[in-house]
């Protein structure tokens, strides 16, 4: 069997598109019929996988979210788990993610140690993602939730440093939150140095409202960008052809 079966699929879409999209559903906060049509129609609008994760699970039974979600797509369904308790058998995958960027040993390991065994017991993929926030101009939920402080907006030194870390660790991708809903997105100077300075690939993700967001996010260096509360305002699928339009900097060439 191979072992990271998604991850090369990943890689794949970056090398093949020039930039992969990937549509965030958190089911606890999205109406579960609008949740399941756009996981339905994500496929031929461009999108290039569904992550599913919430920061706290309130309303929403995760696991049969991810089953239902996972019924009417082919697409990879990967686990972007806001705890240890959104891993479930019905997923492909899961961004096996610390929280690099901050000092709190709940979700730099704790969490972690707690997930290690579900996820060897339901068999999907671990993905080793380092998880780093970025101050975006407000306090946003996962800052709040995680107990941790976001990167400076302008220290891409220290950026770098925990990106390097991260690979250093055996981490396969950096993920870049600016936090959902952010004010404002990760800065592309800082995506265009971390770029250069490591080897792995980026994801970044909080805040993107628009397709020239996307487009930028990419052509600074970002792999894949995430797309979460602006899809979540009602379906509206041709906007979504727009975003993964833009991001797949491959294709709009040739067009
Ligand atoms: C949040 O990066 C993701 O974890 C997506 O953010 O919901 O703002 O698109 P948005």
């Amino acid at each position: 069997m191979n072992q990271d079966k998604v991850y090369q699929y990943l890689l794949s879409v970056k090398e093949e598109r020039g930039g992969g999209f990937l549509v965030l559903i958190d089911p606890d906060k999205t109406d579960e019929k609008e949740y399941l049509s756009l996981a339905e129609v994500s496929k031929d609008c461009g999108v290039d996988a569904i992550l599913v994760g919430t920061s706290f699970t309130l309303n929403t039974n995760f696991t049969s979210a991810v089953q239902n979600i996972k019924k009417v797509t082919t697409l990879p369904v990967i686990i972007f788990p806001g705890s240890f308790a959104q891993i479930t058998p019905h997923a492909d995958a899961i961004l096996f993610s610390s929280l690099i960027s901050g000092r709190n040993p709940a979700y730099l390991i704790e969490e972690q140690v707690k997930g290690a065994p579900l996820v060897k017991r339901t068999g999907i993929e671990p993905i080793p993602t380092g998880y780093m926030l970025i101050e975006s101009g407000s306090l946003t939920s996962v800052q709040y939730i995680s107990h941790s402080s976001p990167i400076p907006r302008t220290k891409n030194d220290i950026a770098c440093a925990h990106a390097l870390a991260a690979q250093y660790l055996g981490m396969k991708l950096v993920y870049l939150e600016a936090g959902s809903g952010a004010k404002q997105t990760v800065p592309l100077e800082m995506i265009r140095v971390v770029t250069d300075y490591i080897d792995i690939p980026l994801i970044v993700g909080g805040g993107l409202k628009t397709p020239e967001d996307c487009n930028t996010q990419i052509e600074a260096g970002a792999s894949f960008v995430v797309v979460g509360n602006e899809l979540e305002k009602g379906n509206n699928f041709d906007f979504l052809r727009e975003l993964t339009v833009a991001t797949h900097l491959k294709e709009s060439m040739v067009v």
